[in-house]
């Protein structure tokens, strides 16, 4: 790899914001193609930090540190990629659902999968049911990924299932949970199209649920 992006690359491992948006910026002004910067030096490096956490090399802290970085990179990067016509992996709806304040799992989710490439409209937490299937139809959104942590709010992804179902728009998604009180037969028993454990999974989830 060119030694502008193997830096990058270490830097988002690391965590080292700084160091990456001084990274990103070498490498847009050494004329390196935005889509390589991005595919080789930051979703590779973010791929490389969910490997470590599924090793258990890396924990929920330096996940979001990298992720940070990496965010911090794609804001430097972002111009670029319009300019050279990159597009998003995909769109996903992300949101806590209704009646649910926990938003750190979600949002680690949501930089993940930025990581990966894909698009996030992050309607934040405590989100109806209606909002959600709303921004499905406007956004066109593939992918509607819900976050519950509460016992309680866990329904709340059933009945958001339903108004998806109400607006017409349920076919043209497909709908992925997570959280902690989760499980796969849960995501069985109210028609979800897939559950993941932890945000790295989640990005293997979304990927193959494209
Ligand atoms: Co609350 N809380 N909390 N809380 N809180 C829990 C969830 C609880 C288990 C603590 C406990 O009692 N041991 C408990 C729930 C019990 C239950 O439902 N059976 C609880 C409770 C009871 C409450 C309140 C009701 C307390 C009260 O007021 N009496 C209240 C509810 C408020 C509300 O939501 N309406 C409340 C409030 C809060 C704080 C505001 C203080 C704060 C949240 C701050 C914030 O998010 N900005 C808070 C916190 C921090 C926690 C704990 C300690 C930590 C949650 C967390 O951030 N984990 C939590 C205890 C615990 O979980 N052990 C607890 C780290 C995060 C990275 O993990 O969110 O699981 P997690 O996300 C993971 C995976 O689950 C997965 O990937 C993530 C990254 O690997 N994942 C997805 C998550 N979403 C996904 C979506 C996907 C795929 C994967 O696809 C779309």
């Amino acid at each position: 790899m060119d030694d502008i992006l193997q830096g990058v690359y270490d830097d988002v491992i690391n965590g080292n914001r700084a160091g990456v948006e001084a990274g990103v910026r070498k490498a847009v002004e050494a004329k390196l193609p935005a889509a390589i910067v991005l595919t080789e030096a930051l979703i590779g490096a973010m791929a490389e930090v969910g490997a470590r956490f599924e090793r258990q090399e890396f924990y929920v802290p330096e996940m979001l540190v990298a992720a940070r970085a990496m965010q911090a990179g794609l804001a430097v990067l972002r111009p670029q990629l319009v300019e050279d016509g990159v597009k998003a992996v995909g769109k996903v709806v992300l949101g806590t659902v209704k009646g649910d304040l926990h938003d750190i799992g979600k949002s680690l989710v949501g930089m993940m999968l930025e990581g990966a490439g894909f698009e996030i409209v992050d309607l934040g937490t405590d989100v109806p049911p209606a909002k959600f299937a709303e921004a499905a139809r406007a956004s066109g959104a593939r992918i509607i990924g819900m976050s519950a942590l509460l016992t309680t709010t866990m329904r709340n992804m059933h009945s958001t299932i339903e108004a998806l179902e109400d607006l017409g728009v349920r076919g043209q998604v497909k709908v992925m949970i997570g959280g902690a009180p989760v499980t796969d037969a849960f995501a069985k028993e109210i028609g979800a199209d897939g559950y993941a454990p932890d945000a790295s999974r989640a990005v293997a989830l979304a990927k193959s649920l494209l």
